[in-house]
């Protein structure tokens, strides 16, 4: 028998579409009207901005520890786009400006950084998954979730986002695994932000790509250049097109960068140089896309300066109405446990809630 190179049938591919000066490539480049061009710049800077906000918030003592996702615009905009309504999500905890375009407002995204029930809760007719924080808990449910489509001879698809570290996990192999075999409609985003924490890609896998994981499961991986928005949708687009006409998974790797700290808890200078840091800053997805936007005609340097501040009055009132609603009622911890609480955890609440000299269930403020 003679040795060859097996040709398999599925591919990994790799696009960008957007040079770092904001040029597109002519053949890739989307048509998207001008409205919609605008509402994608408007959720990247609002990602941003709330963003820094978030973080100056967390340093004053008002927010829980956080994932800030600065450079990773681009990625969870350019996901979240193709996605319909009936659709669902499985999200990723480093992708607020996804959630908020999904119908999550900026108050419930603080509220689950601040430990409240709230912020977990979908919003009514979204069909999205509360944010897990186990690594790579979640794509299991999306795979679930896109069998049960299938069995229900349902048209919609299923997106979820994970990071690099969480390919790692079993788990999310059993996904991509399942995913393939029930042939689920299911697009696979993995964020490639380069760390898990302060574990660097290189030590994540010894594979080339991420993308190449697909693979091995039988479905094509596509490496997307993850801070071109254009790019993200188009391969995004292009993989809920075939969910949708039961075509099945694709994996897809957002290749990028996360800019700020793992967490607020975390210090990136321990494990990565200022230097790197400034190479990725050049590649900014926001001003990438400002460049396309200002050659197209679509913006200028005052419709700039209106975004930021119109976004920055948004994020501004989300941040009060967050304040209104965030009343410590830390007796909660009991109620949620178990539909109907045992008999032994309300001895224990009530034990607590005389220790802080509240005799009743009534909310503690
Ligand atoms: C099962 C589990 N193990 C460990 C952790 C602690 N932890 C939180 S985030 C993280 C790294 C995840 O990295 P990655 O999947 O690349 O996503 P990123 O945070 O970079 O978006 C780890 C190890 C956790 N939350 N859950």
């Amino acid at each position: 028998m003679p040795k060859s190179t097996l040709k398999l049938s599925n591919q990994v591919t790799e696009l960008s579409i957007l040079d770092v000066d904001g040029n597109a490539d002519a053949a890739l480049e989307p048509q998207i009207d001008n409205d919609e061009l605008l509402k994608l710049y408007r959720f990247m800077v609002l990602t941003r901005v709330l963003d820094e906000r978030m973080i100056r918030m967390q340093r004053q003592g008002k927010l829980g520890t956080f994932a800030p996702c600065r450079g990773q615009e681009a990625t969870q905009i350019g996901y979240i786009q193709p996605i319909q309504k009936d659709d669902w999500v499985v999200p990723s905890y480093r992708a607020p400006g996804a959630q908020i375009w999904r119908g999550w407002s900026i108050a419930q995204v603080l509220l689950f950084w601040n430990g409240y029930e709230l912020g977990a809760r979908p919003p009514e007719g979204v069909n999205d998954l509360p944010i897990a924080i186990p690594v790579g808990s979640h794509p299991i449910l999306a795979t679930g979730i896109g069998m049960g489509m299938n069995l229900r001879n349902e048209k919609n698809v299923v997106l979820t986002a994970f990071g690099d570290g969480a390919t790692s996990e079993g788990d999310v192999l059993e996904a991509f695994n399942f995913a393939g075999v029930y042939g689920a409609p299911v697009v696979f985003i993995c964020e490639n932000n380069q760390y898990a924490i302060s574990l660097p890609r290189a030590k994540q896998t010894r594979a080339e790509t991420i993308a190449q994981k697909a693979i091995a499961f039988g479905y094509d991986g596509v490496k997307v250049d993850g801070n071109d928005i254009l790019a993200m949708i188009v391969a995004t687009q292009a993989a809920v097109d075939k969910a949708r006409d039961g075509g099945g998974p694709t994996l897809i790797e957002a290749y990028t960068y996360r800019m700020e700290m793992h967490t607020t808890a975390d210090d990136p200078k321990k494990y990565r140089s200022d230097e790197e840091v400034r190479e990725w800053e050049k590649k900014c997805p926001i001003l990438r896309f400002e460049k396309y936007l200002m050659n197209k005609g679509v913006l200028n340097q005052a419709s700039i300066q209106d975004t930021r501040k119109n976004v920055e009055q948004e994020v501004r009132r989300g941040v009060e109405e967050f304040e209104k609603l965030c009343v410590p009622q830390p007796e909660k911890i009991f109620d949620y446990t178990f539909a109907t609480i045992t008999p032994e955890l309300q001895e224990q609440k009530d034990e607590f809630l005389s220790s802080i000299g509240v005799n009743d269930n009534q909310p503690v403020h």
